[in-house]
């Protein structure tokens, strides 16, 4: 954020604004989603009808107390009205590990496999560290075996399911992705091949998981457990109040509303949600609930709006 800073020094309250305006329309506030569109695989010289798009389907609760496993059911879902054969997956995925701890997979009720596991270390770009892998990044290996014909329907055939357990209270929902692309040491791709079609990957998705709390402990750093909610409350600021409850443009809570709240603002800023609420905040940063003035899960314009009627 150093270069934005620099832009805004000097350049009076219209100078900020514009640079605020400017920084929401590059869409650099924010991490873009790994997912792509069937149309951005179509732009890609693929065709949606002979992709398969893979989904993580929950099978059990995903707001649970800590110690609770969710499996996350692995589904590969064919993008056009025919189904797609599946041969082999190379799934990247990552989770956050302070926040959940994967246990393993639970391959009942799956389609048949030859393989259907986490590769063993030290394979494709060292992402299982461990089986299984511990440390938020890993990857999962599939194949069918030479003598099927698995096929991809529009309504999703089961892979297998991966087991998760809360560690503690969230604040946010915590994130389980598949990405397209990882780099390491070097650039680490999700692959899905279709018979000779070496790379016939739709879409990806994304999962969340929350977990309620009833005691502080339970809490990550700087929140604590609202006992009314049962909720891990963000209070960045230290004042024992959750920071989502608060009403304030002083977001550092030093009775100032000025550039270093501003700064906060920006480190915050997300994509729109829309016209309603978003499910899951687009921040990933729990300290950006209080910048978040109206509460709808984003940090945009109308935040940005509230804060510049409090500027000092
Ligand atoms: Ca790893
Ligand atoms: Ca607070
Ligand atoms: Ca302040
Ligand atoms: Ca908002």
């Amino acid at each position: 954020m150093t270069s934005n800073r620099r832009q805004w020094r000097g350049g009076g309250w219209a100078g900020i604004a514009t640079a605020c305006v400017l920084l929401m329309l590059a869409g650099c506030a924010s991490p873009k989603s790994e997912q792509i569109t069937v149309k951005e695989a179509q732009l890609a010289g693929r065709d949606a009808a002979d992709t398969i798009s893979l989904e993580w389907r929950p099978s059990s609760a995903t707001h649970v107390s800590p110690g609770t496993t969710v499996e996350l059911g692995l589904y590969a879902v064919a993008d056009g009205p025919t189904p797609v054969q599946i041969s082999t997956l190379e799934l990247i995925f990552t989770w956050d590990f302070s926040e959940l701890q994967l246990i393993g997979l639970n391959n009942s009720g799956a389609v048949p496999y030859m393989i259907s596991s986490f590769r063993s270390p030290g394979g494709y770009c060292e992402l299982n560290e461990a089986i299984p892998p511990a440390d938020g990044d890993g990857q999962y290996d599939w194949a069918a075996r030479p003598w099927d014909t698995i096929l991809a329907t529009t309504s999703g055939i089961l892979l297998t399911r991966f087991q998760f357990t809360a560690l503690g209270g969230t604040v946010l929902p915590s994130q389980i992705e598949m990405l397209k692309t990882v780099t390491r040491d070097q650039e680490c791709k999700t692959l899905l091949t279709s018979g000779a079609i070496p790379d016939a990957l739709g879409e990806v998705s994304v999962a969340f998981l929350s977990a309620v709390c009833s005691t502080d402990a339970q809490c990550p750093v700087s929140s604590f457990c609202d006992d009314d909610r049962q909720i891990c409350a963000a209070d960045c600021n230290g004042n024992a109040v959750p920071d989502d409850l608060e009403q304030t443009s002083d977001f550092n809570g030093d009775g100032q509303v000025n550039q270093a709240d501003l700064l906060r603002l920006f480190a915050c800023l997300t994509e729109p949600c829309g016209a309603a609420s978003c499910d899951v905040p687009r921040y990933t940063d729990y300290c950006c609930v209080i910048v978040d003035g109206d509460q709808d899960g984003d940090v945009d314009l109308h935040d940005f709006a509230r804060f510049a009627a409090d500027f000092q």
